[in-house]
């Protein structure tokens, strides 16, 4: 555990090690108020709104694990990335666990390196990445409201992908993508390609304990999580472009 570091120290390792790999984990004795401190270090911290809350309503600090909420809560989470290109465009990804129980079966936070993607990718599947925009359909509550958004899955130019991949049959999505110009399942067979070739390349698993720290690279992976069966962790998540 690394104690006899400040916060800036930290950070100024965290940078280091996060130029040459995508992602970065120690731990450390951190408060939910330093969190932002460090996030601030790294980059500058993004404020998002809550769930099915009113847009104008943002916060720095994101529970992870407390309640029901599809997204913040317990289950399973298919493989994305966070943010929207534009406003959110999300480079780092802090997440710090201020408690886990020993019990704990699950809730893993899983990684994996987009680096190189064009060159592990059918050209068919490369085409429809860089040629196509896609739209992801984000449900917001139960009451099936849905915010839409439309981008440019993969872009060459800055190697950076931005994708949210498919719940497997039979989960109730909380999020699904489709192809401009393709149908449903063609745009989930392609998304499902995308994502074999690139978690049989590269994939993390973090087991969560407390004073776990984990800096994830939202350019350079992917991220998901398993689903939490026993026990809980309560993780705090702050976002930096
Ligand atoms: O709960 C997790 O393990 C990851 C959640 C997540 O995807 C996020 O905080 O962006
Ligand atoms: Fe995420």
């Amino acid at each position: 555990m690394l104690c006899n570091l400040d916060i800036h120290e930290l950070a100024a390792l965290a940078a280091q090690h996060l130029q040459a790999t995508h992602f970065f984990r120690t731990r450390y004795c951190l408060t939910s108020s330093q969190l932002p401190v460090l996030a601030n270090a790294l980059g500058h911290p993004i404020r998002v709104p809550h769930r099915g809350q009113d847009e104008a309503y943002r916060d720095q600090v994101t529970h992870l694990g407390l309640g029901d909420d599809p997204i913040t809560g317990k289950g399973l989470l298919p493989f994305h990335t966070d943010g929207d290109r534009g406003e959110y465009k999300t480079r780092y990804l802090i997440l710090y666990c201020l408690e886990a129980s020993e019990d704990k079966q699950g809730g893993e936070t899983l990684i994996a390196s987009t680096k190189n993607i064009s060159g592990i990718l059918p050209t068919d599947i490369y085409q429809i990445l860089t040629r196509r925009d896609a739209t992801t359909r984000f449900r917001l509550d139960a009451e099936n409201h849905f915010k839409s958004l439309t981008y440019r899955v993969y872009e060459p130019e800055s190697a950076s992908l931005m994708a949210y991949f498919p719940y497997p049959m039979g989960e109730t999505p909380h999020w699904d993508t489709i192809f401009e110009g393709l149908s449903v399942s063609t745009s989930r067979d392609a998304l499902i390609c995308v994502e074999a070739a690139v978690t049989k390349r590269s994939f993390y698993a973090h087991h969560w304990r407390k004073h776990d720290l984990l800096i994830i690279d939202n350019e350079k992976s992917i991220h998901a999580r398993q689903p939490l069966t026993r026990g809980f962790r309560h993780i705090i998540r702050v976002i930096c472009r």
